[in-house]
């Protein structure tokens, strides 16, 4: 007679990613210029930030938090996924001739309302 000892299963489960690691920007400062007359939608700059997380918790999602100076909130555009920050209309420097400040923050992971 053989006698097979079996092990239990392997209960534990494979431990799971925390969403514990926040975005870091490695540039904190992008110093830009735009041209007068530069056309609507033209990307200005391309933000980037990196989370150590894995999967949805390590993706960051761009916004814009503020424009300063003269701009107002809606000058700039922000791409939520890529960084890439868009005029959104025409600038002339007899009106303002800057600078602008963007403010950019990454946002939490969304939560998916079903
Ligand atoms: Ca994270
Ligand atoms: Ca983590």
């Amino acid at each position: 007679m053989l006698n097979v000892c079996l092990s239990p299963p392997f209960l534990e489960p494979f431990p799971q990613d925390e969403n514990d690691e926040d975005p870091i920007f490695p540039v904190s400062l992008y110093n830009n210029s735009i041209a007068e007359g530069t056309p609507p939608t033209t990307s200005v700059a391309r933000i980037t930030a990196t989370d150590e997380d894995s999967g949805e918790f390590g993706t960051v999602y761009y916004s814009i938090s503020n424009v300063d100076s003269a701009g107002t909130n809606g000058t700039f555009s922000i791409d939520e996924t890529t960084g890439v920050v868009r005029t959104n209309g025409t600038f002339d420097r007899e009106t303002f001739s800057g600078p602008y400040i963007i403010t950019v923050r990454s946002n939490e992971p969304k939560l998916t309302v079903i």
